[in-house]
């Protein structure tokens, strides 16, 4: 039974209690992520291929004060005309419940509702972790890394977004427990920058959903929280490294500029980067996305009974 102050989907509770698999999408990604109307067409494809994979697709967010675990079509659709919506990390979970707004959830709070309602696969695009020059300047490493440390969900991405510093956000994951599995791959994803020249390593490769499931389901039996499954971005779409840090090395002066820090950071970075590779960086984002939905949704039946 999921506690009285959280709202499940009449078609998500049917599932868990009948153990048929589910996965949890975030609401981030379609407020903050993506602009109109590529967030609506994303965040439908995601449900899609959840539901093409055989699962339930459960996609997270605060309404007027509820915890929702489950938004309908509308309520989705809702979500992504708006502007100005709250966005939530795990600390302004409170705050939107105790206060009655509407908020969408990033990794961390997306996991810890997830978590709440008893699902375990969530899929998203890339986790937040530590910003580039976090150390001494800014402090900025995302609360997503910290919910990864405690909670046990399995998050399906892309890797980190490449916006970030990679190697100092894997050296956290490793600080804090967090298993990096890499799905028929060696190398930690870079979100929407093509995978050739990638160098920096996952902690173990997988090679089907079973072989994730077993060792996630091990991870959480052991005492583990969460855990990452990464794979890259499609090559077709991917964009190419060296294009890719030119257009970031201008977005990031801006978002300097404009004083984008803290929560907008990130927002502000992905909207220049996809004005400056004139769309590239958003057709990467959302193909890898869905993709991450489709595999989340064969790691979800991979479970089984099994946890
Ligand atoms: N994945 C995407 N686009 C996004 C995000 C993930 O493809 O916008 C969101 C997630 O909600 C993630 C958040 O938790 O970005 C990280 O924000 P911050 O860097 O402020 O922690
Ligand atoms: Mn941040």
């Amino acid at each position: 039974m999921p506690p009285d102050w959280l709202t499940v989907s009449d078609e998500v509770a049917a599932a868990l209690s009948a153990g048929r698999p589910v996965v949890a999408l975030e609401s981030t990604l379609v407020t903050h992520g993506l602009p109109w109307p590529t967030n609506r067409d994303t965040a439908r494809e995601a449900e899609a291929a959840v539901r093409a994979g055989g699962a339930v697709p459960a996609t997270v967010a605060v309404w007027h004060g509820r915890p929702t675990v489950g938004l309908s079509s509308p309520q989705l659709d809702e979500l992504a005309q708006t502007s100005g919506v709250m966005k939530a990390s795990r600390r302004d979970l409170g705050a939107a419940v105790g206060l009655g707004r509407t908020a969408a959830t990033t990794v961390s709070a997306t996991m810890a509702l997830a978590h709440a309602a008893g699902v375990r696969v969530f899929a998203t695009g890339g986790i937040g972790g530590a910003h580039r020059a976090a150390e001494g300047v800014s402090w900025d490493v995302s609360a997503d890394l910290t919910e990864l440390a405690r909670t046990p969900v399995l998050v399906v991405c892309a890797g980190a977004k490449s916006i970030l510093d990679l190697p100092r956000t894997l050296e956290l994951l490793e600080t804090l427990g967090v298993p990096v599995l890499g799905y028929r791959t060696d190398r930690f994803p870079r979100f929407t920058v093509a995978d050739e020249g990638n160098a920096l390593p996952v902690s173990v490769r997988v090679e089907s959903p079973a072989e994730a499931a077993a060792a996630f389901a091990a991870h959480v039996r052991l005492g583990g929280g969460g855990a990452l499954l990464t794979q890259p971005c499609a090559a077709d779409v991917a964009v190419p490294a060296g294009e890719y840090e030119a257009a970031l090395g201008r977005a990031l002066a801006d978002a300097d500029r404009a004083h984008a820090h803290g929560p907008a950071a990130t927002p502000f970075v992905l909207a220049r980067l996809a004005e400056l590779t004139e769309g590239r960086t958003l057709t990467a984002n959302r193909a890898l996305i869905v993709a991450n939905a489709r595999l989340a949704a064969a790691v979800a039946q991979a479970f089984g009974g099994k946890m």
